[in-house]
């Protein structure tokens, strides 16, 4: 295919970028971290969103070398803010078949020479789907070099609550499909509350993604969740822009 051929020769013509959102933690209103979103612009394509092109950059195994420039890229924007937010990087399930990948992250890391605590790795629960154990066990490893991990898009799969129980994630990202059901049915609100109390009874930090008024956000506080990240409270923004919002709280 030849939008396969154009990503083959991303990574070389430089062509990804990171954008990052704010994730603001309620008990203080203030912006603790950043999500790091990838973005491909193409010259002949212009922007491309990660839902078009990851699932072919995990078909063709590119996911692997493209996640190493995520993790790098991340590691030495976030070391370079003036505040020590943390930055969280999504993690494919492909990535997790790369014997590499512990190796990676300590390398990204050193180089960036950023503090392990303030990198978090997202996985989905698809992740866990196969060779559970396996995957489990290099969890247990990057958790061992300090480094924080959460279970995103919470509540889609098909056996979330089995996760929880093989592995102390530090968080649960609520998926936004509940938050935008919140307002026209009463299920989404007692699912999102539900999580919430789940995640404290676990000890885990709970986010409640998606957060696009100021209605959901009354009402994910009242729930409990600890952290938001949604357009509300900030759109994904250049890493220039992160760092300026960082250095603006003085
Ligand atoms: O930023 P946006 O909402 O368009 O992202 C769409 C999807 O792409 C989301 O599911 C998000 O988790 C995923 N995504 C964004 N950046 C990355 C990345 O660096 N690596 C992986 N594996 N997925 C990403
Ligand atoms: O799967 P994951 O949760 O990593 O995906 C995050 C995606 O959600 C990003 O692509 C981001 O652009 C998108 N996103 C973040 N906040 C909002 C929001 O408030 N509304 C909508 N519709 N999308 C959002
Ligand atoms: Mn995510
Ligand atoms: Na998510």
């Amino acid at each position: 295919r030849a939008i396969e051929l154009d990503l083959r020769r991303a990574l070389a013509l430089k062509e990804f970028e990171l954008v990052y959102q704010p994730q603001v933690d309620l008990s203080t209103q203030a912006v603790v971290g950043f999500e790091a979103l990838l973005r491909w612009r193409n010259a002949r394509r212009g922007l491309i969103s990660p839902a078009e092109f990851i699932p072919i950059a995990e078909d063709t195994g590119l996911i692997v070398s493209i996640g190493e420039w995520v993790l790098r890229t991340a590691c030495r924007e976030a070391a370079s803010w003036s505040h020590p937010a943390e930055v969280a990087v999504n993690l494919s399930p492909i990535q997790f078949r790369d014997h590499k990948l512990v190796q990676t992250v300590i390398s990204a890391l050193a180089h960036s020479g950023l503090e392990p605590g303030r990198l978090e790795l997202e996985i989905t629960e698809s992740a866990l789907m196969d060779e559970t154990d396996t995957v489990v066990a290099t969890l247990k490893t990057l958790r061992g070099l300090g480094v924080r991990i959460s279970m995103d898009d919470f509540g889609t799969g098909y056996s979330s609550l089995s996760y929880l129980q093989k592995f102390p994630f530090d968080k649960i990202k609520i998926d936004q499909s509940f938050v935008r059901g919140m307002g026209d049915n009463a299920e989404a609100g007692a699912i999102v509350r539900a999580v919430a109390r789940l995640g404290t009874s676990l000890g885990m930090k709970t986010t409640a993604e998606g957060v696009e008024t100021q209605e959901q956000l009354d009402a994910i506080r009242a729930e409990g969740c600890s952290h938001v990240q949604g357009y509300l409270t900030g759109r994904p923004m250049s890493g220039a822009d992160a760092a300026a919002l960082l250095a603006s709280r003085g």
